[in-house]
C-alpha cells in the first residue's frame, strides 16, 4: 500500500478561512486523543473508535456543504459532528452518557444526532447508513428541494450488499447523495487488499452508474475541492457521485485493538503526512502561520476540551425513570409495552415507563444490578496496581485488551 504523497495543487485560502480550518483539525484531533483517555478511565461505556488520522477528510468534506445539507456517518463520528458546528460539552457528554449529550445519554459513541445541524448520526450497523441516506436524498428530491446529503462510510462497508443496493436506486433516481468511502486502508483488522476484490475504491460503483473521484484525504484541500464538484453534481445535474478518500487511521480501530495487523514503520510511514502537520507548513510556508501562533491554536484546542470533559462530568445520567423513554418496539415482543402498532392520538402506553409491565422492570433492575456486580469484580481485579498508568485511582481504569467492535 503506497503512501500518496500530497500534490498541493488546491490554493491555500486566505488566513482567516486556513485558520479555521487548522483550528476545527485540532480541536478534533484533541478531543479525539482526550476521549480515549476518558475510555481507560472508564469515565465512557461501550465502545469508542476514534478518528485521529483521518481529520482532514472530516473537515475538507464538513466545510464543502451547505448548511441544509443533511450528513450521515458511521460510528466513527465524533470528529463529523464536531466538524459540522456540535458543541464539543454536548458530543463529550454523549460520550460520558449524560443528559446533556445530543442523545440524551442514551446513544453513546456509536450515535450522536443533531437534527439542528442536519447530521444524521452516528450509525453502528456497517453499511446500514447507505440506504438510509438514499431514502434520505430521496425526500431531498421529492419535496422538491436543493438540498443533498453526503454518507460516509469505511472501505469495509462497500462489501455489504447496501453497497450496490443503494448505488442501483440512487442512480437510477437521480438522487442528491455524495456517498463517501473513507479509506482508512483496513475494515477492523482486514486490509483493503485482503477484503475488497477492487482496491480502486472510486470505481467500485460504476456498473451500478455512481460515477467515482478519488482525493488525498490527508490533504483538506484536496478533499474540499474533490467532495464540493461531486455535490455539484449531485445537486446541480442529479448525478449521485461516489468520493473516495485515501486516508489512515493512526489509532486502532477501536480502543480494544491489539494491532497486530500491521507493523510500526506502516503507521510511522503514514504519520508522517499527519493531515494537521502537513497543513499548518503549508500555511508557515506561505507566511500565514507562525510556530506561536500554532502553539496558541492547539492550547485553545486543548482548553475547550478540557472544558468539555467538566462540562460532561457535572451533566447527570439519565433518570432511571426516563429508561423507556423514546424507545418503539412491538408489544408482542416485550409484553405490557406498545408503541408505533398502537397509533392513536393520545400517548402510547410504551411511552410511559410507568405503564411498562412488570417483566420489563424485573430485567430493567436485574441487568443494572448486574453491571454494578461487574463494576465491583473490575475493581478488585485491579485495586492497588496503576496498570494504564493514568495517575488514577487503579478501580477507575478499565481493561483495553481483548475482543470487540
Ligand atoms: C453489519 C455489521 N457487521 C459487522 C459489524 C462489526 N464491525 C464493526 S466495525 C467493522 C469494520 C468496518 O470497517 P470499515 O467499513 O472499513 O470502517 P472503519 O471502521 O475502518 O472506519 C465491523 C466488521 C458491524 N458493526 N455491522
Amino acid at each position: 500500500m503506497a503512501v500518496k504523497q500530497t500534490d498541493a495543487t488546491s490554493e491555500l485560502p486566505d488566513r482567516e478561512t486556513s485558520v479555521a480550518i487548522l483550528e476545527r483539525m485540532l480541536l478534533i484531533r484533541r478531543f479525539e486523543e482526550r476521549a480515549g483517555e476518558m475510555y481507560a478511565k472508564a469515565k465512557i461505556g461501550g465502545f469508542l473508535h476514534l478518528c485521529i488520522g483521518e481529520e482532514a477528510t472530516i473537515v475538507g468534506a464538513v466545510n464543502a456543504m451547505r448548511a441544509e445539507d443533511y450528513l450521515m456517518s458511521t460510528y466513527r463520528e465524533h470528529g463529523q459532528a464536531i466538524a459540522r458546528g456540535t458543541d464539543p460539552n454536548n458530543v463529550m457528554a454523549e460520550l460520558f452518557g449524560r443528559v446533556d449529550g445530543v442523545s440524551k445519554g442514551r446513544g453513546g459513541s456509536m450515535h450522536l444526532f443533531d437534527w439542528e445541524r442536519r447530521f444524521l448520526g452516528g450509525y453502528g450497523i456497517v453499511g446500514g447508513n447507505l440506504p438510509l441516506a438514499t431514502g434520505v436524498a430521496l425526500a431531498c428530491d421529492y419535496r422538491g428541494t436543493d438540498d443533498a446529503i453526503v454518507c460516509m462510510f469505511g472501505d469495509g462497508a462497500s462489501n455489504q450488499g447496501t453497497f450496490g443496493e443503494s448505488m442501483n436506486l440512487a442512480a437510477l433516481w437521480k438522487l442528491p447523495v455524495v456517498f463517501m468511502v473513507i479509506n482508512n486502508q483496513f475494515g477492523m483488522g482486514t486490509s483493503l487488499e485482503r477484503h475488497s476484490a477492487v482496491t480502486d475504491l472510486s470505481r467500485k460503483a460504476e456498473g451500478f452508474g455512481v460515477p467515482g473521484s478519488r482525493c488525498d484525504g490527508m490533504d483538506v484541500l484536496d478533499v474540499h475541492r474533490v467532495v464540493g464538484e461531486a455535490l455539484r453534481k449531485a445537486r446541480e445535474d442529479r448525478q449521485p457521485q461516489l468520493v473516495e478518500a485515501v486516508t489512515y487511521r493512526f489509532r486502532g480501530h477501536s480502543m480494544a485493538d491489539p494491532e497486530e495487523y500491521r507493523t510500526k514503520d506502516q503507521v510511522e510511514e503514514w504519520r508522517k503526512r499527519d493531515p494537521i502537520l502537513v497543513f499548518k507548513q503549508r500555511m508557515a510556508d506561505a507566511g500565514l502561520i507562525t510556530d506561536d501562533d500554532y502553539q496558541a491554536l492547539d492550547e485553545q484546542a486543548v482548553k475547550r476540551v478540557d472544558a468539555a470533559v467538566e462540562f460532561a462530568d457535572n451533566s447527570p445520567f439519565p433518570d432511571l425513570d426516563s429508561l423507556y423513554d423514546d424507545i418503539y418496539v412491538y408489544g408482542d415482543q416485550v409484553k405490557g409495552w406498545y408503541a408505533v402498532d398502537e397509533r392513536a392520538p393520545k400517548p402510547h402506553r410504551g411511552e410511559e415507563e410507568r405503564d411498562a409491565g412488570d417483566l420489563a422492570h424485573e430485567l430493567a433492575e436485574a441487568g443494572a444490578a448486574y453491571a454494578g456486580a461487574e463494576y465491583e469484580n473490575d475493581r478488585q481485579r485491579h485495586s492497588g496496581d496503576d496498570t494504564f498508568g493514568t495517575g488514577e485511582p487503579a478501580g477507575e481504569t478499565r481493561d483495553e485488551e481483548g475482543g470487540g467492535d
